[in-house]
């Protein structure tokens, strides 16, 4: 396997300048997200050796890229080939003499176009933010001369500078067969599928495999929005049936003071433990879409200030008063409950940030600002024997499902937007994306309307869990 290769497999190798993006190019379009496997580095020349990467699905494998080293001296080599070439138009067999004879003059040039004289197909990565330089015009060059089918990437790493573009994309368009945008650290499944649909243009040769590909992974996407449904679903009907409860003594109701402090204990119990299946679902969500570096987010300190966001918090997230009252009212709830955002609502400046979107729902239910919770005292349930209990259970707000939904719709969105390419450890950015439920049709949110009153009950509704289900994964699609 010369280089890398199989003539039977497609084969793409991705080329560039030092730092221009190629590994990180890589890492996004396969949803690499672990330094170990494909090293992205602010350090040029971090790639050192021709890496393949194979595109396997079913146990087969069906296409393959190629990371390779950066052009380190594209003017000197474009000059060494034309030597090659003398008084003739360099080609493909002065490009395969250089790969055997220029190794230890031009270590990267001859290890990256090794796989294109062996039969690999190109993918250039510029970045278009760069003025297009002489050395560049020499890569252009070197990569016309190989005869092999070409797609330029335009992955911009700053500010674009629309002048600076168009001449990218004019200089380009005369030596390569396509010239697309890639943003490395933005580009999201469509944006990946398009880059694979662009090689089906330029390769016809190999359309089958590639087409493979491009199905499998549709598929794919398809089944994680299913089990991310099932994810939301599962912590939905646990977040709205969770209880704690704490035995209640007789001496607790003698002594002044006790109870209500048994009451602050169980409530700050009930929020940790919230917390910690919300927790659960967003581990589950980031492992369902490949993610290893975004942790779910629990650091207290993200979360200060937010006792002041609250209101602003049940405010953004659920559904406003009337979307309440109108699902209540279909759904057959109880309309007195509907203006009881469980919070007293003071009102906020503009613009107040919510830090902590990304810290998840159980940040919002945190100090001064929690919501009431419904606490049952004295008798009404038996724990253990005899013992009297004391049982607390979900918020009283109305919104409170809809709030829970939404934060995790928002943070699956958040997710499919992060590139694999990024190598910032950190937290999912959400903050700007807004409310999905507000969106939803008026039969969706009585179906749910009606699912989250048997689960607030203590009794989910089995029935409807199907449709649930599948409305669920209809909004997921939607918020991708
Ligand atoms: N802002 C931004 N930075 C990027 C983008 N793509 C790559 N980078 C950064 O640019 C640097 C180089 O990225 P790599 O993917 O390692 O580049 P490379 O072309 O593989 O580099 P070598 O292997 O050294 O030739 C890293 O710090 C990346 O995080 C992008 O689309 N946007
Ligand atoms: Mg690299």
């Amino acid at each position: 396997m010369e280089g890398g290769m199989n003539p039977e497999i497609p084969a793409f190798a991705v080329v560039g300048r030092v730092n221009a993006g190629k590994s990180a190019t890589l890492a996004t379009l396969l949803e690499i997200d672990d330094d170990e496997l494909l090293r992205i580095s602010a350090t040029p020349g971090e790639t050192t050796e021709v890496q393949p990467l194979p595109v396997v699905y079913d146990g087969q494998e069906w296409l393959r890229f190629l990371d390779t080293p950066g052009f380190q001296q594209p003017v000197e080599a474009m000059r060494e080939i034309q030597r090659m070439a003398g008084s003739g138009v360099p080609g493909p067999a002065e490009i395969a003499r250089f790969v055997k004879e220029c190794r230890d003059k031009f270590p990267d040039e001859a290890r990256l176009l090794e796989p294109l004289a062996a039969g690999a197909g190109v993918i250039y990565v510029v970045d278009p933010c760069k003025p297009l330089r002489d050395s560049f015009l020499a890569e252009i060059e070197i990569l016309r001369w190989t005869g092999r089918p070409r797609l330029a990437l335009l992955n911009p790493q700053g500010e674009a500078v629309p002048e600076l573009e168009r001449e990218w994309r004019d200089r380009l368009g005369t030596a390569f067969n396509l010239v697309r945008t890639f943003d490395a650290h933005e580009a999201r499944y469509e944006e990946r599928r398009r880059l694979l649909e662009a090689l089906l243009q330029i390769e016809e040769h190999h359309a089958g495999h590639i087409r493979r590909v491009i199905d499998a992974m549709a598929n794919e996407m398809d089944a994680r929005r299913e089990e991310a449904a099932e994810a939301i679903l599962e912590f939905l009907e646990s977040a709205l049936t969770l209880r704690v409860s704490e035995p209640v003594e007789a001496r607790d109701r003698s002594v002044p003071g006790r109870l209500e402090k048994k009451k602050a204990e169980l409530e700050a119990r009930y929020f940790k433990k919230l917390a910690g299946l919300e927790e659960e679902c967003v581990k589950r969500l980031l492992k369902v879409y490949r993610h290893h570096l975004i942790a779910p987010d629990v650091d207290p300190a993200r979360h200060s200030g937010l006792d002041l966001a609250m209101a602003e918090t049940w405010q953004k997230w659920g559904l406003n008063r009337w979307q309440l009252a109108a699902a209540g009212a279909m759904a057959g709830g109880a309309a007195g409950a509907v203006f009881d955002l469980g919070v007293g609502v003071h009102s906020l400046g503009a613009g107040t940030v919510i830090g902590a979107v990304s810290g998840g729902t159980a940040a919002f239910f945190k100090g001064s600002a929690l919501p009431r919770l419904k606490i049952r005292t004295g008798g009404l349930e038996l724990v253990r024997g005899e013992d009297k209990a004391m049982v607390a259970g979900p918020p009283e707000s109305a919104n409170f499902a809809w709030v829970l939904l939404d934060s995790m719709l928002i943070r699956h969105a958040g997710i499919l937007a992060r590139a694999h390419g990024r190598r910032d450890r950190g937290v999912l950015e959400v903050a700007e994306l807004a409310s999905r439920v507000r969106e939803f049709p008026s039969e969706r949110r009585t179906l749910l309307q009606k699912w989250f009153a048997s689960c607030l009950k203590g009794s989910p509704d089995r029935g409807k869990e199907p449709e649930v289900f599948a409305e669920l994964v209809k909004a997921l699609a939607e918020g991708g």
